[in-house]
């Protein structure tokens, strides 16, 4: 809706419930405004904005007047410019000269330029409060104006309470809850009040220079599966100079974590490869494009020729486009004529995929991410949203901290989030499936299901309540560890609470049993009829910015684009590829290494996945690699993979430097753009893919102009796809289902009936122990995970500046723990398993249950992975990362 409104004399169109203040800036024509924040709710302070309303007898701020019908303002007067230019000749005195000319873009910096005030505060202040303890911010409180700005966007969109206000008026002082500074304070590095600053007083010190930026483009982040938008600028030479999050970004509307805002040097650092190599005597040899693929090619047709198709395979990327991802898996089926092609999210949530698809239909988040804001309970399983989906994990913190919902943790550590959670089960690894066979044997013992949904929706009851019937809560806390009664009131709060979402991660699925782990979650959710509706559902939290992508264009041998079946997708795809596919089952990842370390299976191409890093029991991965005759490696650097393994690599283009989209956690397809030109003789994946395909002599469905060309197939093949053309999600993201141009996508899935039919047939779900059982050898069990500021393989996160806030992996323990074993934090300690051994620094940390110990993975020199079993899921092949028996001693 539109309503006239008089400015200045002009008749102006505003609209409906916005503010005057955004109004005029969308005019061009606003005053400045320094304690505005476009994020939250006014709370005029700096009043630069002010504006004369006929028939109001004082100015009001522009920032807090909504417009309407017929409201007639003065944006300018002799009154109005007096005051203002006295304002700004105080608030001059908290600039700096030098600054001003370092960061001329911020807001304040540019109403002096404007209105040719001098800024006059001495050169380095008085030195009172320069704080340079945070390697990326640096705080200058003296060019502070009191804003108020910092603190409100650290409270009220972070979480995180950093900045406290001492004193008032002229006098104000801002203060980090720090015992030496924002370095050692509560800061999760957000940068969210850097952002917000209008004043040099809060800046970034990793390198990032905004106002040399002369072009802004708007892309995805690379990190994570939460798909943040945000806007990269580029300067004149075409380097990264500036990220500001996207202000309407779907999912992060404004805000971004450590990783997205700090995070983009990886693009130029020095780790980069950007020039085709060929090994040759055991030295990587630079070549030509040419060479490369013709060398890759030649090599891979032969092993074909002598070993067939099945001891082929093909990795797609997780961080690649879906386009890039697509091609690849065409590459499997119609080049190599195999099924052997797998990503990524075998290791991760493919157990999610599995148990959705059987249950419901749809193997993928039933809800979105602003269903966040319409739950009453978050049900957080196995996941650890705030350091592993930051921007999402703030909103589930600031829900949590309004009071507007409550949470129930189910996690072996006391994480963020279960301190904030009105109850925190604290299981031991992998013990999931009787803890929610136990919680549903109570809600049916005690009738608090929703009997409606029940009746009406779900089918399979006799075996499924036996199966639960055996598990009282007593049993289970003999299993879990988690007191009986704690066991219950989980249960019924859940029950009760509506609407309810549970959110999920690899705690439940990177186990022997992670397929009915997820199941069990899904129970839960229909016994209480938590599907289908606003604030509900199941919700896996995805790993990587497109590992939902890269499965669901088809990087599984199960699965063809659009996560069809092959019997499903097969004709579909047979006619728009001109090919018919082949018959054999493909391989899984895990069973293409199996099949390697017995010399069955001889080549590999790996899109943008650092293999021999990440995944378990390394001295088998590293055996079974050793014994490939070929490996291909299309990375942005030469990553343990390539290095210790490869025999050619292809260098691809980063998200930065290319055109195409990912998928998000919430099924969300999004526009990646290329903010810079691909580096040195970088190439998109996809056009790698092309290009390989037709030096193998398989020109046929491989001859993309750009990227939406290739999006325009997938269209083709997907059916649940063809409405998200180019031109839409140039225009905006679009959730899928979305079936053709008319429709607007799907937020909710499963609103009456679900996919799979009209019923969900309830299975039951035996226990089954994980292998890995402490003993006098191996007494705690070791869960290994991620932190906030490293991302996976590390290949990214480690070669940025996000690097220097917390460069290497550590043993966490309880700290009684660690006193118990004699140990102090920093020392290293040798951490040894069944299968392997690893030395890491040791952290004490009180998140950490004794009996237990926490890894991360991240440090390609620690090699954690030594330490993981051969177990996994027998179902998805994932494997079991997150409970293996370990001893500790000094190192
Ligand atoms: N900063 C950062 N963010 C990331 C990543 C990163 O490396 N760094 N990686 C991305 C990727 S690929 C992924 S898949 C996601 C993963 O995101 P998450 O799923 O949040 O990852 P994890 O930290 O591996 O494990 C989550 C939690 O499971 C708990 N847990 C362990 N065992 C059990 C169990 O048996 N039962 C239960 N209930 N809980 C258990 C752990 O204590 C841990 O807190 O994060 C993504 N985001
Ligand atoms: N112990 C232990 N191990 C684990 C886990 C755990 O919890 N514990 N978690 C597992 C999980 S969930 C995951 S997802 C894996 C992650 O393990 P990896 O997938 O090995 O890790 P990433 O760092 O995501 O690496 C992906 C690669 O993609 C490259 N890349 C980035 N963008 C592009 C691109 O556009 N094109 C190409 N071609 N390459 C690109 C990066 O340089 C990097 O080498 O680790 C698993 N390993
Ligand atoms: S960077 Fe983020 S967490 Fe740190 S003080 Fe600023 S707003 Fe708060
Ligand atoms: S939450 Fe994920 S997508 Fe968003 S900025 Fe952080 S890493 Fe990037
Ligand atoms: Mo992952």
């Amino acid at each position: 809706m539109t309503l006239k409104l008089e400015i200045d004399g002009v008749w102006q169109e505003g609209r409906e419930g916005e503010t005057l203040l955004a109004l005029l800036q969308r005019l061009g024509m606003a005053p400045p405004a320094l304690c505005h924040d476009p994020r939250l709710p006014p709370a005029p302070r700096c009043r630069l904005c002010e504006v004369q309303v006929a028939g109001e007898p004082h100015p009001q701020p522009a920032c807090a007047l909504v417009v309407r019908e017929g409201l007639s303002v003065r944006t300018q007067s002799a009154d109005l410019a007096g005051y203002r230019h006295q304002w700004l000749e105080r608030l001059a005195g908290h600039v700096e000269p030098a600054a001003m000319q370092r960061h001329p873009e911020r807001s304040l910096h540019r109403a002096l330029s404007a209105a040719r005030v001098a800024p006059r505060l001495e050169e380095g202040g008085c030195g009172r409060s320069l704080d340079s303890t945070h390697p990326l911010i640096q705080v200058d409180l003296d060019q502070c104006i009191a804003c108020q700005r910092c603190v409100r966007v650290c409270n009220e969109i972070q979480g995180q309470g950093v900045w406290h206000q001492l004193g008032r008026g002229e006098g104000i002082q801002l203060l980090s809850d720090g015992a030496t500074g924002l370095g050692d304070s509560h800061c999760v590095s957000c940068g969210g009040c850097v952002d917000a600053c209008p004043t040099a007083a809060l800046t970034d010190t990793s390198g990032l220079q905004p106002h040399t930026a002369v072009r802004w483009t708007r892309t995805v982040c690379p990190y994570c599966g939460v798909g943040c938008e945000l806007e990269l600028g580029a300067d004149a030479q075409d380097r990264i100079v500036g990220v500001r999050a996207a202000l309407d970004g779907p999912v992060n509307k404004g805000h971004l974590c450590v990783k997205g805002r700090f995070g983009q040097g990886y693009v130029d650092a020095p780790s980069r490869v950007t020039t085709p190599m060929i090994r040759r005597d055991g030295a990587w040899v630079p070549c030509s494009w040419d060479e490369a693929l013709a060398y890759a090619a030649e090599r891979l047709m032969a092993l074909k020729a002598a070993h067939g198709p099945q001891a082929l395979g093909v990795l797609g990327s997780a961080r690649a486009t879906n386009e890039d991802n697509y091609l690849a898996q065409k590459f499997a089926r119609l080049v190599l004529e195999t099924h052997n092609v797998d990503c990524c999210a075998r290791v991760c949530h493919a157990p999610t995929a599995v148990a959705l698809k059987n249950l419901l239909g749809t193997g993928a988040a039933t809800n979105s991410f602003d269903d966040i804001e319409h739950s009453r309970l978050f049900l957080i399983v196995g996941a650890n949203p705030t350091e592993n989906h930051p921007v999402i994990g703030a909103r589930l913190k600031q829900q949590l901290l309004r009071g507007q919902a409550q949470a129930i943790v189910i996690d072996p550590r006391r994480t963020e989030l279960a301190e904030l959670a009105t109850l925190h089960l604290a299981p031991w690894p992998g013990t999931d499936v009787p803890l929610f066979n136990a919680m549903a044997q109570h809600i049916l013992a005690s009738g608090v299901q929703d009997s409606a949904f029940a009746a009406e929706r779900l089918e399979g009851w006799a075996p499924f309540v036996e199966a639960v019937n055996a598990w009282t809560p007593e049993r289970a806390e003999g299993v879990c560890g988690v007191p009986a009664a704690l066991i219950r009131a989980a249960a019924e709060l859940y029950a009760r609470t509506r609407p309810a979402m549970s959110i999920h991660g690899l705690g439940l699925t990177e186990q022997v049993q992670g397929v009915d782990a997820v199941m069990g979650l899904v129970h839960l959710a229909l016994l209480c009829g938590h599907i289908g509706q606003p604030g509900s559902g199941v919700n896996p939290l995805r790993g990587q910015n497109n590992v939902q992508g890269s499965a669901h264009m088809g990087c599984e041998p199960g699965s063809l684009p659009g996560g069809q079946s092959l019997a499903q997708g097969r004709a579909t795809c047979e006619a728009v590829w001109g090919q018919k596919l082949p018959e054999a089952r493909g391989l899984t990842l895990m069973e293409m290494m199996d099949a390697a370390g017995q010399g069955r299976f001889k080549g590999l191409l790996v899109v943008g996945y650092d293999i021999a890093h990440s995944l378990p029991d390394s001295e088998r991965t590293w055996a079974a690699l050793e014994k490939l005759e070929l490996v291909v490696v299309q990375d942005l650097v030469l990553t343990q993979t390539a290095a210790r393994f490869g025999h050619v690599f292809l260098p691809a283009c980063s998200a930065a430097e290319k055109s195409g989209s990912f998928m998000n956690a919430e099924r969300r397809v999004q526009r990646v753009r290329p903010a810079v030109s691909p580096r040195g003789e970088a190439r998109p994946d996809w056009w790698i893919q092309c290009a390989l395909a037709q030096a193998c002599g398989h020109p046929q469905g491989f001859e993309f102009e750009d990227a939406a060309a290739v999006w325009d197939e997938v269209r083709r093949v997907w059916p649940a796809g063809a409405g998200m053309s180019n031109a839409r999600l140039d225009a905006a993201g679009l959730q899928w289902p979305c079936r053709d141009e008319q429709d607007p996508g799907s937020t909710l899935l499963h609103r009456s009936g679900f996919s799979i039919g009209p019923r969900a047939t309830l299975r039951a779900l035996e226990f089954l122990g994980s292998p890995e059982r402490p003993d006098d050898e191996f007494p705690v069990l070791l869960i290994t995970g991620r932190n906030l500021y490293q991302f996976n393989a590390g290949t990214m996160s480690h070669a940025s500046a996000v690097e220097a806030l917390r460069p290497a992996d550590t043993l966490d323990l309880a700290p009684e723990q660690a006193e118990a074993l004699g140990l102090a934090e920093g020392q290293a300690v040798r951490v040894c398993s069944r299968h392997g051994e690893a030395v890491l620094p040791l952290r004490v940390d009180a998140r950490v249950a004794p009996g237990m110990a926490f890894a991360t993975f991240h440090d390609p020199e620690r090699e954690v992975n030594r330490l993981i079993g051969p177990w996994r899921d027998a179902v998805a092949h994932t494997p079991a990362y997150k409970r293996t028996a370990i001893r500790i001693q000094p190192a």
